[in-house]
């Protein structure tokens, strides 16, 4: 007998890893058998916010690789490149947070979309925005 396998894929930039990303990545885990997590490159977070991420791509590649939930990660060159990773890596479910509700639809096609509830009162900017007011 076979047993079919479900590969989830998320994508995310992870920087400053807090414990929303690691929620996140959790619940994307438990909707399959193997999580990959595709990490937005430097390039791609420089092309669309004009600044680099504070933890460079391969700290925020290595510290998601590390967690004992996720399989295997890569790096995201291009958000138009979307439907090339989820056919290439072979997902079974698309899982994003649900800021970004309604925005991958059209992938249903080749996978199931998942939008999952954002974890409240945290996000890199309201680190940042903590470290400022204690220090
Ligand atoms: N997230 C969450 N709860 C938070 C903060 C983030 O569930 N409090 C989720 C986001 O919804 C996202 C994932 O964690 O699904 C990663 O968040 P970001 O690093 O902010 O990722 P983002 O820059 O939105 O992804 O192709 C998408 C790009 O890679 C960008």
């Amino acid at each position: 007998m076979i047993l079919e396998r479900k590969r989830v894929l998320t994508f995310g930039t992870f920087d400053l890893f807090h414990f929303g990303h690691l929620k996140l990545l959790e619940r994307a885990s438990r909707l399959g058998d193997e999580l990959f997590v595709g990490i937005s490159s430097d390039a791609l977070n420089f092309s669309k916010k004009a600044r680099n991420p504070i933890m460079n791509e391969i700290e925020r590649a290595h510290i998601v690789a590390s967690l004992k939930f996720v399989n295997s990660v890569f790096l995201e060159e291009s958000l138009e490149l979307k439907r090339e990773y989820l056919l290439r890596y072979e997902a079974d479910i698309l899982v994003m947070g649900d800021d970004w509700a309604g925005k991958f639809d059209d992938f249903r096609d080749i996978c199931q979309v998942v939008y999952l509830p954002r974890t409240q009162n945290i996000s890199t900017s309201e680190l940042l925005q903590r470290i400022k007011n204690d220090f």
